[in-house]
This record gives C-alpha cells, structure tokens and sequence, in this order.
C-alpha cells in the first residue's frame, strides 16, 4: 500500500430520507354514494447505514464522497395503498472504523465485524393514511399524516488498523525496510528520520497459505505521548494489535534503553499497551561481527525480559525465525 492512498480519516455529511405523507383520499365510485376514506400510508424515508467489510483497508473509497444521502419514501396513495420505502444508502467501511459526532467528537460506535451494520441516520417514518382516523363520529375524515422528515448529521470516520502486529521503533530503525522484505508492501524508505509519515500495512504471506498483517507506523520518539514527533498520532493505529514488534538497530548506542523509553511512551499513551505480546529485533544486525554479537547478547539476555532475536532486512538474517515467533506468538494468544 502506497502512502497516498491510505486515507484513515474523513468527514462525511449524512441524510437520511423523508418519509411519505399519509394520502387523504376519499372513495369515489360510480353508484357508490359515499366511498370513504382510502388514503394510503406514506413510505419510510431511506436509511443511512454503516456496513463493515473485511475486504477494505481504508477509507480512500470515501475520500471524495462527501455526501451520502438516502432515498425519500413514496407519498401514500388512494384504495389504502402505501408509498414505496425510500432506498437505503450503504457505506461500506474497513473493520475497525470509529464513527464520531463531528460536531461533539463523541464515538458513536465502532464497526469491528465483516456484514455488521449500523444504522447512522434513521429514515423518516411515513404518514398515516386518513383511513386510520375514521371512526363513529368522523366517517370521512380529510386529514393524514404528514410524513416525518429524516435526518441529517456530520459524521467523522476514523480507522484503527487491525493488523496483528504492529511495529514500534524510533525513527530510522528499519521498520518500514522490514516490512518491504516480509510483505509485498513497497514503503517509503530512507536514511532520514520521519520517512514513514502515515501507516503502512503489510500481509505476510506465511507457509502453507497462513497470513498475517504487520502495520509500520511512523517513529516514536522521546515525548511523543506528549505529541512531540508525529508518532503520537499514530500509535492508536496499533492500539488493537495482538503483538508489538519493538525494532531496535544494532548500532543504537544503548540498546536496553532505547527499548526503555519506546515501552515508557506506550505506557504513557495508554497503560493497555503494556498488556500485549512483545518481540525485540535488533535490526541492521549485518553491521554486527559474530565478537561483537556475543558482547551483545550477554547484554542483551540480563538486559531483556522479553524475547528478542537479531535480524538483518538487508542481508535477509533471521527473517524466516522472526516470522516463525510472531505466527507462534499470534496463535498461542488466538488459542
Ligand atoms: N545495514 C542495514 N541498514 C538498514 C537495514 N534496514 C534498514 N536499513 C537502513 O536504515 C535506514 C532507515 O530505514 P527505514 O526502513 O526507512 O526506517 P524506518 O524505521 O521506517 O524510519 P522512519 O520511517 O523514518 O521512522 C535506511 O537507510 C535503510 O536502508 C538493515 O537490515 N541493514
Ligand atoms: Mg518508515
């Protein structure tokens, strides 16, 4: 997925439809004196629903679609016929969609599952026909229903990434060259800091057709839960995922540190994060002797409370071992 079609956010102005006035109809027949009241109910106005689809990764379907706006139900009409219900418009969302009130940003509801929809804006319902008002004292009442007008709404849609792992380093730690290696994904790359400036995802195409997604999420820096850098807002991206990869280069100066500070920003954004699985790779490890990797792993095993393993995107080192703890990981928190 390239950087430009990744859209994670937009704004959308939803209406739902009218619905149909109530028919006022009075019976006309031939040798038929007074025929009486046959007006036909209105038709519901169209809703606007939500619907989650497993086969979408972000919303760039909607990014040029700002107003979504559903049919309005059909008026009622004589012999007690009712209106046709105004067509419901679908928008089609990726799982893990945030919907908000634009206007009080409060989360509506969160769309988490393949065919689940929600109902975002209520159609109109239609007008009673004046048949339902006749009684003993009014056989032919000339009145109906109006039909209720539907509503409109801005709303906000957010998306977190369901991706099973997520990527965690600081700036430069070649998390988005691991993802070029382990997935067909084809991010930016470069020798520059803040190169990622939005997610990417990945599929990793696992033996025997098993797979599994690695999101890149920019680089998290010192302060960034205090939105220093452009990590912060991004680490809701990997609020959900199952695993955090911590991607720490080999020539960092202090290797147990930088870990240090990555797992004290995710704890001040948000305490839960902690909860998750994590894996260590110390990446960029061809720059590494085989003297200078056993110094570091001394370190490394006394230094370390999770597991953690060398890996080399460029010289493809311990790749297919990286892939075989993940998988191992994912399906043993799955089970
Ligand atoms: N020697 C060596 N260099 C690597 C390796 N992986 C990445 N690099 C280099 O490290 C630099 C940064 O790589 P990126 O993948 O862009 O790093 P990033 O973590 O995505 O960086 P940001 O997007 O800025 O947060 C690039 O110059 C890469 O070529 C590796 O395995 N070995
Ligand atoms: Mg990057």
């Amino acid at each position: 997925m390239t950087e430009g079609n990744f859209v994670d956010y937009v704004k959308i102005h939803v209406a739902s439809g009218n619905g149909g006035k109530g028919s006022a109809h009075l019976h006309r027949e031939k040798y038929v004196a007074k025929g009486g009241p046959d007006g036909g109910d209105g038709g519901r106005g169209g809703h606007v629903i939500l619907r989650g689809n497993q086969n979408l990764w972000t919303l760039f379907h909607l990014k040029f679609k700002r107003h979504i706006k559903a049919g309005h139900g059909e008026h009622g009409s004589k012999q007690r016929s009712t209106g046709g219900d105004g067509e419901d418009q679908y928008i089609e969302v990726p799982l893990g969609t945030v919907i908000r009130d634009t206007e009080t940003q409060e989360i509506l509801h969160e769309i988490t599952e393949d065919g689940q929809e929600l109902v975002i804006a209520e159609g109109g319902k239609g007008g009673l026909g004046n048949w339902h008002f006749k009684s003993s004292t009014n056989q032919t009442p000339r009145y109906a229903q109006p039909g209720i007008p539907g509503e409109e709404r801005d709303i906000t849609l957010e998306l977190k990434i369901l991706a099973d792992v997520g990527l965690v380093g600081f700036p430069n730690a070649g998390k988005s060259t691991l993802l070029s290696v382990i997935t067909a994904a084809k991010p930016k790359i470069a020798d520059y800091e803040f190169t990622t400036l939005k997610p990417n995802l990945g599929i990793v195409e696992y033996r025997d057709f098993k797979t599994f997604v690695v999101a890149d999420i920019p680089g998290i820096i010192e302060g960034a839960a205090e939105g220093k850098g452009i990590g912060h807002r991004f680490l809701r991206h990997i609020e959900r995922n199952s695993t955090l990869l911590f991607l720490i280069p080999a020539d960092a100066p202090d290797i147990p540190k930088q870990y240090e500070i990555l797992v004290d920003e995710l704890r001040r954004y948000n305490p839960e994060m902690l909860d998750k699985d994590r894996l260590i790779a110390i990446s960029k490890s061809d720059m590494l002797d085989s003297e200078l990797k056993t110094e570091l792993k001394a370190e490394l095993d006394t230094a370390f409370d999770v597991p953690y393993l060398f890996i080399s995107s460029v010289a493809q080192q311990g790749l297919t071992e990286l892939k075989d703890k993940l998988w191992e990981m994912l399906n043993q928190e799955a089970g």
